[in-house]
């Protein structure tokens, strides 16, 4: 592997100093931009994408973007083709082609670490965050890398979800979670049912409005690129247990287990225990690193390599999200690919 200080010497062009931001493991490097004209990552070899390798997350601060537009013509300069949010799990906005808001939720929830889409399919390889408007208090983006993840879980845990393998059941159209038409971008039944086929989903219609998913889901995978292994599921977010007591005791009293928004459970539909998902959840704790959010920034995350979550917060916080470079599990091969599938429908950015 080339060394680290060689990378950081070849980003000087645009770079007036590094720093880094560690804990538990996880360590980002904060370049202080001298220029918008920096080598975005393209192609394996260069400086840039070889520090996102090791390290999962870029974080570029000092660039001169002072809003959405700008932010848009930075991505775009690398990738015309951005992700849409096909199979959704959380309310997004689009604010312009190729840019949504981050998760639409109320400031004072927690949203727990994830890598972004890994409950299904197909998922970015590259997560770009920008701070429009920084939150006066917390509200950051904290950082906790898949590989040191996956190390703090205990090896019996890891070894029971390899084993038996998980399944997500959503149910959408209750009203309690977000409307199916939302999730999958279309009102009309026979489209849904077609993105479900071509995304190994088992769907099924249930009284007036409302649809039941079942989905296999991945629980490591190898990266692409570096083959490390990584912790890939959100089996922590899905869970029953993510729920507070109340709530929970509530929606199985109101709905019947079989009708909650999410849930997961082993592969052959048998529960899994709430202290594996502890043991995941304190996984994540020890490895999450926090820095605080300046307007401008720029945080390009590896999202096989690194997970994101966020704090609550004060004030007008505005953060906006990219996504590119999709990727796939391919089942007969056993391996995570590239993809360019027209499921995962990109639109273009000008
Ligand atoms: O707003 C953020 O910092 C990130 C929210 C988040 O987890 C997401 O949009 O996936």
């Amino acid at each position: 592997m080339e060394r680290i200080a060689t990378l950081i010497e070849q980003c000087k062009p645009w770079s007036q100093g590094v720093s880094f931001a560690h804990r538990g493991g996880t360590r980002v490097p904060i370049f202080q931009c001298g220029s918008n004209e920096i080598g975005i990552p393209g192609l394996p070899g260069d400086p840039l994408t070889k520090l996102l390798h090791i390290h999962g997350a870029v974080m570029l601060r000092g660039l001169d973007l002072p809003d959405a537009g700008a932010f848009q013509a930075f991505v775009s300069a690398r990738n015309e083709l951005m992700l849409r949010y096909d199979f959704a799990s959380s309310p997004r906005h689009r604010v312009r082609a190729g840019i949504f808001s981050s998760t639409d939720y109320p400031a004072h929830e927690t949203i727990p670490q994830h890598n972004e889409q890994s409950y299904t399919t197909t998922w970015p390889g590259l997560v770009w965050f920008y701070c429009e408007i920084a939150p006066v208090e917390r509200g950051a983006t904290p950082l906790a890398d898949s590989r040191q993840v996956l190390h703090r879980i205990p090896s019996a845990v890891r070894r029971q979800f390899l084993e038996r393998g998980i399944v997500y059941v959503r149910n959408l159209g209750t009203g309690l979670d977000l409307p199916w038409a939302q999730v999958f971008g279309t009102s009309k039944r026979d489209e849904v049912e077609r993105y479900c086929a071509g995304a190994e989903i088992t769907c099924r219609w249930i009284g007036a409005d409302q649809l039941r998913t079942h989905q296999r889901g991945l629980v490591e995978i190898s990266h692409p690129f570096t083959g490390q292994t990584v912790w890939f599921n959100q089996a922590h977010l899905f869970h029953v247990s993510a729920l507070s007591s109340d709530i929970s005791e509530l929606l199985l009293t109101a709905l019947g287990e079989e009708n909650l928004p999410r849930n997961v459970y082993f592969h052959d539909g048998q529960a899994i225990p709430d202290e594996f998902l502890v043991a995941v959840r304190r996984a994540y704790d020890a490895s999450k690193v926090v820095i605080p959010w300046q307007q401008g920034d720029v945080l390009l995350l590896d999202n096989m390599l690194m997970s994101h979550g966020r704090e609550p917060f004060s004030g007008g916080r505005r953060i906006l999200v990219s996504m590119s470079d999709p990727h796939r599990f391919d089942r007969n091969a056993n391996k995570v690919v590239p993809t360019d599938e027209p499921a995962r429908a990109s639109e273009v950015v000008t």
